[in-house]
């Protein structure tokens, strides 16, 4: 029998286009060779066209899926990307931290029966492209002071790690620096994406025995209209690696190299800003399968 795939956990939104949030988190999985489970935290109205609107789902919900793909799978990482409210927030918090019902002990620590679940990596979402607040003010309050604590990577983009830190963040040497208020804050590891930027440079940022360590990833801007859903992407890809047992950094450039092939193998599809195309790796697959059968 085939080895069995490690699970993989995603916490976040619903976005019906299936650019972004869970059904993307699901393709990307996939595409790791992973199985996916999804815990829903909003329903959102969009299209590529756009958000239209947003409804956090009732926290108990959050709550009582959480605690019962806990009960009965092993997890082997989360990802966590759109909350929608702070009483989300709150219930993903306590899941994590073993409170939901009980008292804490320590941050990083469950105090219930169950062991913190392994490579939590958080994509601090707080906006749509388009500007939509995807996060109210009271979660992104606790996503600063319960959640970058409880994660073991924070994958935020430029204008969210510009949020987060109250820095201002538009170049290397600022990524640099809004990286080590994210570890003052207690994040154990950092990537901020740039692909933004005029070169698309990503950083890298994690604390050792001897000190924090930087690395930074360059790779050339791709002109596309196919890129809902990069964050997403990227931050479930780490997730998938970590579970798969690579450390940060090849991670991080896996993550980067998945996202980018995904960009330039999109589709225009609606008329908006279009998916990545999440799963390319098939269609390499039954081109490679076609060719093989034809020759
Ligand atoms: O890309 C951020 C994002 C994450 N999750 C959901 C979304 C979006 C952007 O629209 O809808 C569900």
């Amino acid at each position: 029998m085939a080895e069995k795939p490690p699970v993989i956990l995603t916490i976040a939104g619903f976005d019906p286009s299936s650019g972004a949030g869970v059904t993307a988190d699901i393709k990307t999985i996939a595409a790791h060779g992973c199985y996916g489970v999804a815990c829903i935290t909003a329903m959102t109205v969009q299209s590529t066209a756009g958000v239209k609107r947003v409804e956090a789902v009732d926290p108990s919900l959050v709550s009582e899926t959480l605690e019962e793909l806990a009960a009965d799978l092993e997890i082997a990482a989360v990802h966590i990307g759109m909350l929608g409210s702070g009483k989300v927030v709150k219930a993903v918090a306590d899941f994590l931290s073993g409170q939901a019902g009980s008292r804490q002990t320590s941050s990083r620590q469950p105090s219930g029966g169950r062991a913190r679940l392994p490579n939590i990596v958080l994509d601090p979402v707080l906006k749509s492209s388009s500007g939509a607040a995807l996060l109210d003010a009271a979660g992104t309050k606790l996503l600063m002071e319960r959640l970058i604590p409880l994660c073991d990577v924070v994958t935020p983009n430029i204008d969210e790690a510009a949020a987060i830190t109250g820095l201002k963040v538009t170049d290397l040497e600022e990524m640099k620096a809004a990286s080590l208020k994210l570890h003052e804050m207690g994040a154990p590891a950092v990537v901020i994406t740039g692909g933004h930027l005029e070169k698309a440079i990503d950083l890298l940022s994690f604390t050792t025995p001897h000190g924090i360590e930087q690395e930074v990833f360059k790779a050339e801007k791709q002109r596309s209209n196919s890129t809902h859903g990069t964050g997403c992407a990227f931050a479930t890809a780490m997730a998938c690696h970590l579970a798969l047992d690579r450390g940060l950094a090849e991670a991080a450039l896996l993550a980067k190299t998945y996202v980018g092939a995904a960009i330039s193998n999109g589709h225009p599809l609606g008329r908006g800003i279009g998916p990545i195309h999440h799963l390319y790796r098939m269609s390499q697959q039954r081109r490679a399968a076609g060719s093989g059968s034809e020759s």
